[in-house]
């Protein structure tokens, strides 16, 4: 049988590449997110399934997975940042919506699609986390706290999932060129531009090359974390 691989956030950037190198491993990968036009035109690109996924919504969260019926590899990338205020002037509707999507977004796609992960002789759930998970930054406090949040909980996973034939990952990477700062600055490329400026970032492709590496390891190898920083930048930017 053909390996089914689950990728959430899948209709741009680290979910859309890694459904691409996923499919080129010869999983069948069923896809999720909000733009369906987009994951149309990778499923026709790739030979992935495309269906549409709000991982804030419960009730999509449940039909996506009723959708699924076989699940090897679970790759929970589905998040982002939204503003950059400091703690003094944040926004709590800013920091509801991070919590949302980044940490209660992953717990309700890996509780609905635990029961098929636990069918599979070898699952792996990799989680894409953040730099943010690891060392806090200035520049977005509730996304610092999201992240930091998801590490917990892949880390719980991991002990209450420990003895079954499941790995529980997470791969935290530094600055991705994505639509990621797109949507953390609102669209002011400006502000986004001067952030980044004189770090040159990693490629989408690099961060799902570490996922298509992990879930190839022999079956008893769980690479736990993995931090993915560019050459430009330490752990604290
Ligand atoms: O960003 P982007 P990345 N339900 O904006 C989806 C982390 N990360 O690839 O729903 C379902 O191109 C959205 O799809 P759509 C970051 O925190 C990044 O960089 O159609 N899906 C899109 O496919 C995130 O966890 C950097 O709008 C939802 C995808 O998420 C992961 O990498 C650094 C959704 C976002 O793609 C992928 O982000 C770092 C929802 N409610 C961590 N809301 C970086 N780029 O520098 C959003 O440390 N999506």
């Amino acid at each position: 049988h053909t390996p089914v691989a689950v990728v959430t956030g899948a209709s741009s950037g680290i979910g859309a590449a890694t459904v691409r190198h996923l499919s080129k491993l010869g999983f069948q990968v069923v896809m999720g997110a909000r733009r369906l036009d987009r994951l149309e035109a990778l499923a026709e690109e790739t030979g992935a399934i495309a269906h549409h996924l709000d991982v804030t919504d419960n009730a999509s969260v449940d039909a996506f997975c009723a959708a699924i019926g076989r699940c090897d590899v679970l790759v929970n990338n589905a998040g982002g940042a939204l503003g950059a205020d400091p703690i003094e002037s944040a926004d709590e509707a800013d920091w509801i919506a991070m919590f949302d999507v980044n940490v209660l977004g992953v717990l309700r796609v890996t509780k609905g699609l635990l029961p098929r992960l636990r069918e599979s002789t070898n699952a792996t759930v990799v989680t894409i986390g953040s730099i943010a998970a690891r060392e806090p930054y200035l520049g977005g406090g509730g996304y610092n706290a999201a992240k930091h949040a998801v590490g917990a909980l892949t880390r719980v996973l991991r002990l209450e999932l420990l003895g079954e034939p499941i790995r529980v990952c997470q791969i935290d990477p530094g600055l991705v060129e994505t639509e990621f700062s797109v949507v953390r600055f609102r669209g002011d490329q400006d502000r986004a531009d001067a952030v980044y400026a004189g770090i040159e970032p990693l490629t989408a492709d690099d961060i799902a090359e570490c996922v298509t590496w992990i879930v190839s390891r022999p079956p008893h190898v769980n690479i736990d974390s993995m931090l993915v920083l560019t050459r430009d930048q330490t752990s604290a930017q």
